[in-house]
């Protein structure tokens, strides 16, 4: 096999900070290239300042590490896109765009590009959406997302570009913060929680959406990348299901391990007008089928580990 070099975008955000140290541990620290907007303050391994917006510079950095791999992550999320959408449009769309062409006019075999649940709308069935099924998105962040994964498959079959994809649910995990995104308090519970902090939760109870846990969706990212070609039978972008739960169930799981943890609720509009058009529960069984697809983590074994590890975070700081 020859040895591949990775390019990511987005390497400072929430998948990006795990994904890019998980991709070093498997590759090699010299074989992965960490881009983002600006420098991080601890970063192991090689990083350059990349703005996606910057076609020229990206095409640079894949001539200079001879790039055979990009996971393009660099995104605005459902939330702050909302408070910006034609600059939310520009920086998802154009900032694939260049990750496409640069990939199509050298040597890049293969694309990683990360869709969402934010895919389905009001229209979509709610629980156990199928894997195909209406998509009219209500963000702008979704529907640059149903593009993205629509430009993806015509890349693909246009031009034979290896763009593979998944629609990550709400990602929870200790390493880093979500930002500007609707499951985003599914992460800060937990800091409040070990920090012995009241929590005051930005959706209402009942409001349950699709969720996974960290270690599951950076594994599912890795496993779909590394199936054989022939095994990928979707193009756009495949479903993934870790859990599902709604605000009060999390918290219950936290008070079973903290017993004094306090939860209210205070819902802001937007992201529980985005949160309820989203679907709660999601059929994953193309990912099953066709890379062999397992989540490991529930709401409990996740609670255990997040309460563990973050215990240990803030006992060092
Ligand atoms: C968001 O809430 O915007 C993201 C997502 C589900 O894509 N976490």
């Amino acid at each position: 096999m020859n040895q591949e070099k990775i390019l990511i975008t987005g390497a400072n955000g929430q998948i990006g900070t795990v994904l890019t140290e998980a991709l070093q541990e498997r590759y090699g620290v010299d074989n992965v290239i960490a881009t983002d907007l600006r420098q991080p303050e601890h970063q192991q391994g090689i990083f350059e300042v990349l703005n996606v917006l910057d076609g020229e510079k990206m095409d640079h950095l894949v001539q200079k590490y001879n790039v055979t791999q990009i996971y393009h992550l660099a995104a605005i999320l459902s939330a702050s896109g909302e408070k910006d959408p034609r600059g939310t449009w520009k920086i998802n769309m154009d900032g694939l765009f260049n990750v496409l062409d640069t990939a199509k006019n050298r040597n890049v075999s293969k694309i990683f590009f990360p869709s969402s649940i934010a895919v389905f709308g009001k229209d979509t069935p709610r629980e156990f959406t199928p894997q195909n099924t209406v998509m009219l998105p209500t963000t702008v962040y979704g529907i640059s997302k149903v593009a993205g994964e629509l430009w993806g498959q015509y890349y693909f079959e246009k031009y034979g570009l290896d763009v593979r994809s998944i629609r990550y649910p709400g990602i929870i995990g200790y390493q880093s913060l979500p930002g500007g995104g609707t499951t985003d308090y599914a992460v800060d519970i937990y800091h409040k929680a070990v920090k012995g902090e009241h929590f005051s939760c930005f959706l209402k109870e009942g409001t349950t959406l699709p969720m996974i846990y960290m270690p599951d969706a950076i594994r599912a990212t890795i496993e779909l990348m590394e199936a054989p070609a022939e095994k990928i039978t979707v193009r756009t972008s495949y479903n993934l299901a870790g859990m599902s739960f709604a605000p009060e169930e999390i918290a219950e799981a936290i008070q079973r391990n903290i017993l004094s943890f306090q939860v209210s609720y205070d819902p802001d509009p937007l992201r529980q007008s985005i949160a309820e058009s989203w679907s709660a529960s999601i059929d994953d069984n193309q990912a099953k089928q066709d890379w062999g697809w397992q989540p490991e983590y529930d709401l409990e074994t996740m609670t255990r580990d997040m309460i563990m590890n973050l215990e240990k975070k803030y006992a060092v700081v």
